[in-house]
């Protein structure tokens, strides 16, 4: 059976990139597959607490982004949508994990190279193991796919390293419990669409990001049909007109990115919207960009902000998605306890 998983975290400044880049995605797999969708707050801590927020904003963001997944259109009846922290096997698994993962992997992970920067001795060794707990995220729901942003790929590679060597290390006793050859799958990432990595709109060679200090690098998902327009009439372009063949936007990072995000919230591929903008000014173009963001954000928006301030609500469906995700997490729990020989109450 086919199952997916995938997190976000709740760490704030839900933008543009985050929903096109792996929301959009959760949303379309939810017609073919069972879906697990978790706001995973055991990763929004291992940056410092100054930069997570605390306690009350850990809580603000955490049902901001739950309210997003139901706004943006995820069935939580149907799938499964909760909080990391209220299944405890996340971090047991992760543990194991911490044991058959090797400190070469980990070193050569990118994306903690980035969040560390250079002050690497003042990271914290949550930082460090961020892909090990991520891979037990997937791999406690024996997820078969993953939709993720083209920045999570690596992390995903290192998944499956982490299946594939458990699975190897264990290969008799898995045999020997009735497991068959191989107890985790080998997870495939979902980047897929036009904007599988969405830029800076202040500047085409950099991420689009929840941590840009500049409020005009992104388009939040809480932005009002204003903000919205603002941020695209400001959006860095070049001074040429727009290109009538993909090829030609291959050297202009910020034509690419503003016509990857319209065809990816058009539904459509780039190709086809240059064959309607091409050769025409970023002007013309820009008004229809606004035009079409607005009216497939603001309706997001408006369902975010009523959702997020219904506490009752919102908290009941991360609790009822947590009951349901721990029966799963705690079937593969006791089986890697069996499987690597821990004795457990019967
Ligand atoms: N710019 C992006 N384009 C496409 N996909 C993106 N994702 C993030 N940024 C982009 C995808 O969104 C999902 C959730 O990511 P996350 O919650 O881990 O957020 P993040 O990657 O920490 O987000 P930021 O904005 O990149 O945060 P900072 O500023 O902390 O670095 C993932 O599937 C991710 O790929």
């Amino acid at each position: 059976t086919q199952r997916v998983f995938s997190g976000v975290q709740p760490t704030g400044n839900l933008h543009l990139g985050n929903y096109l880049g792996a929301i959009v995605n959760f949303v379309k797999l939810q017609e073919t597959h069972n879906c697990i969708y978790c706001v995973v707050d055991l990763h929004a801590i291992t940056v410092p607490v100054t930069v997570w927020g605390g306690p009350d904003e850990l809580r603000r963001n955490t049902r901001e982004v739950t309210a997003a997944f139901i706004a943006a259109g995820i069935d939580p009846q149907k799938h499964i949508i909760f909080n990391q922290s209220q299944v405890a096997e996340h971090a047991e698994l992760a543990w194991v994990f911490n044991c058959v993962a090797r400190l070469g992997w980990l070193n050569r992970m990118t994306q903690f190279k980035e969040k560390a920067g250079k002050d690497r001795e003042n990271a914290s060794i949550g930082l460090y193991d961020y892909p090990v707990l991520m891979a037990s995220d997937i791999l406690v729901y024996r997820a078969t796919h993953v939709p993720v942003g083209e920045d999570q790929k690596q992390h995903l590679e290192l998944t499956r390293d982490i299946a594939q060597k458990f699975n190897n290390d264990f290969s008799a006793s898995i045999a020997a419990q009735g497991l068959g050859d191989a107890y985790f799958p080998l997870p495939e990432p979902v980047i897929t669409g036009p904007a599988t990595r969405v830029m800076s709109l202040r500047d085409g060679t950099k991420k689009m990001s929840k941590s840009d200090p500049s409020d005009y690098s992104r388009i939040n998902l809480t932005d009002d049909a204003d903000a919205i327009a603002q941020k695209i009439r400001k959006a860095k372009t070049d001074p040429e007109p727009l290109p009538t063949e993909e090829k030609g936007l291959e050297p202009r990072p910020e034509a690419d990115n503003l016509v990857g995000i319209f065809a990816a919230l058009a539904g459509k591929p780039k190709a086809q919207v240059l064959s309607e903008f091409g050769g025409g000014q970023f002007s013309a173009f820009k008004s229809n960009l606004v035009d079409l963001a607005v009216e497939k954000l603001s309706p997001i928006a408006g369902e975010m902000k009523r959702l997020s301030a219904d506490h009752g609500y919102v908290d009941s469906v991360l609790a009822s998605g947590s009951d349901r995700a721990r029966v799963i997490a705690a079937e593969t729990m006791t089986a890697v306890k069996d499987i690597m020989g821990m004795v457990r109450k019967k």
